[in-house]
């Protein structure tokens, strides 16, 4: 097992009262591929996991429960402390379980993390999402049977069984998933307690984000927030050679410098632009200064978009925004290759997400949720409205989905959503993060000693913008023919007409032809010649 990744990053897992295998699924994260089978006198337990070579880590079994994990924890070492006198388990699945003995469901509130986990407990399925819902986890429930999957492709031959449940949901706070009835998002921060025999499902939240606002002297909110920050880019540096994708901006070198000071050799980062658009200027200041190996990758503009399905393959959303957020982001991880720095003899074979070539990768995502950096806004009130918007609505838009990396075989975790780093972050008063005519400024304030000033004050350009790819992608609309007051509008049903292709249907990506979903959009805009206001 590579010490630098986490033993699984994917599932299907089955838990039914018969022992019939579920189907074979569509994933697009890549990895090894293990198929496991587990009989009990209650029930069976099925599952395909996504691992990169240690199959075994993401499974632990006690007190007759099963638990199927993947993704990883950053709060080991407390958890650990909440088990005296046993003995101390060696993987993140082992450890969750033997949490579980001790506190039940309540053992999900415990754990600051990156994961969906799945655990039959003979009678119960429970299926569990971390703080942020970071990693995707969807179910399909009916009596005797429980299918859980972090993609919802994966559910595809899942029967719909909506109708047996009120409002075709197995409950109420499940997020229906977009022409799939009968399969449901499990909401971020919760744990489902679901009886097999008959379907019933109770959910809890076991995070939300905090609604107080924390009132902090400079020093101290700067000292925490730097103190949190470090510890959660600390806990997600491996043993490896970490790589950062790096803008030049203050929330990825951030990042990037903490991540530096803690690794012994140079670490690797790593800018892409187009060739309309890129940062590597402002990149290449932050790479000298930390000492990286870095490398920059253009993606011609024709490319760039040409992997729009592939960024909704793996998101899994319908949000034209956040997809134009993530194209950029996917196209990167997609033209990494090889771009180590430490001499390691590199892959195993063709099989993507292999040991070899597989990179820990750390992002500044998300800096700008907590912190209201997208939103351009001095007034306090205003500020504050934006980041309880932004609170309330980040779930279910899949941006922090480790599967846009998996599906080049990669494995990216983001420390501003780190559990500490957010609470730390939306708690803190508006006022500490818009200060002295600055966005953001308490983060910046952390960081003035570890980065050139420059650095430090340089305002807000979003990867989309960067990159040239809003801009990009509107050209294509208008170009066939889209009137420009259409051009939001047509983005996104665009953005559902290839979701529709390759979740729904189960299209593969390299299938989809862009140009005719944007012909098909376009005819549709010449019926409705008068745009529709959203
Ligand atoms: P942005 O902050 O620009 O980029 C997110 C991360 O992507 C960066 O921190 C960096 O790690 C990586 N990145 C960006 N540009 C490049 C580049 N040219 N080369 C290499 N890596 C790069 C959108 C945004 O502005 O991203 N994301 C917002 C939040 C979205 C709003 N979501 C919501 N309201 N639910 C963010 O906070 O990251
Ligand atoms: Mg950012």
């Amino acid at each position: 097992m590579d010490a630098n990744l986490p033993a699984a990053i994917g599932f299907l897992a089955e838990v039914r009262q018969d022992s019939a295998r579920p189907p074979e699924p569509v994933f697009a994260a890549r990895a090894f591929r293990a198929r496991w089978h587990e009989r009990t006198a209650d029930r069976s337990l099925h599952t395909v996991l996504l691992h990169f070579g240690a199959p075994d880590e993401a499974y632990a079994r006690e007190a007759g429960r099963t638990l199927v994990f993947a993704g990883e924890l950053y709060n080991r070492d407390e958890l650990l402390g909440l088990l005296p006198g046993r003995v101390l388990p060696g993987s993140d699945a082992a450890l969750v379980i033997a949490l579980f003995d001790v506190y039940g469901i309540h053992a999900f509130r415990l754990l600051n993390g990156r994961f969906a986990a799945l655990l039959a407990d003979r009678e119960r399925a429970v299926a569990a999402t971390d703080h942020a819902g970071s990693m995707p986890l969807y179910v399909s429930v009916a009596p005797g049977q429980v299918l859980a999957a972090t993609e919802a492709k994966a559910l595809r031959g899942a029967a719909p069984r909506g109708r047996s449940f009120p409002q075709g949901r197995p409950f109420p706070q499940g997020r229906p998933v977009r022409r799939r009835p009968g399969i449901c998002q499990v909401p971020a921060g919760s744990v489902l307690d679901i009886q097999v025999s008959t379907g019933l499902c109770v959910a809890h939240r076991t995070w939300t984000p905090p609604a107080a606002r924390r009132i902090l002297p400079e020093d101290e909110a700067v000292d925490t927030v730097r103190r949190a920050l470090e510890r959660a880019v600390r806990s997600r540096t491996g043993p490896g050679t970490p790589l950062v994708v790096l803008s030049g901006g203050i929330d990825s070198s951030a990042v990037a410098a903490l991540a530096a000071h803690r690794s012994a050799g140079p670490i690797d980062t790593v800018s892409m632009g187009t060739d309309q658009a890129d940062e590597f200027a402002q990149a290449r200041v932050v790479a000298r200064h930390i000492g990286s190996v870095h490398q920059e990758i253009t993606v011609p503009t024709g490319d760039l978009l040409r992997g729009l399905p592939h960024a909704v393959w793996a998101a899994e959303c319908t949000d034209p925004d956040v997809i134009e957020y993530l194209l950029p982001l996917t196209a990167l991880y997609l033209r990494l290759g090889d771009t180590r720095n430490d001499g390691d003899p590199g892959g195993d074979g063709d099989t993507g997400g292999d040991r070899g070539t597989a990179r820990r990768i750390l992002t500044g995502y998300g800096a700008d949720i907590p912190l209201g950096g997208m939103h351009r806004e001095s007034r306090l009130a205003q500020l504050d409205t934006a980041v309880c918007h932004d609170m309330d609505t980040f779930d279910g838009l899949n941006e922090m989905t480790p599967t846009l990396s998996a599906m080049a075989g990669h494995w990216s975790t983001h420390p501003y959503w780190d559990r500490d780093v957010l609470d730390v972050l939306v708690s803190l008063e508006a006022g500490l993060k818009r200060r002295h005519g600055r966005d953001k400024w308490v983060l910046r304030a952390a960081l003035s000693d570890a980065l050139p000033h420059e650095v430090v004050v340089r305002p807000k350009l979003g990867v989309h913008e960067g990159s040239g790819t809003t801009s990009s992608f509107s050209r294509l609309l208008t170009d066939a023919g889209i009137p420009k007051g259409f051009v939001r509008q047509a983005k996104r049903l665009v953005v559902e007409e290839i979701y529709d292709q390759v979740v729904v249907e189960g299209r593969h990506p390299d299938e989809v032809a862009l140009d005719a979903v944007v012909e098909l959009i376009s005819e549709r805009a010449a019926h409705h010649p008068h745009p529709i206001p959203r």
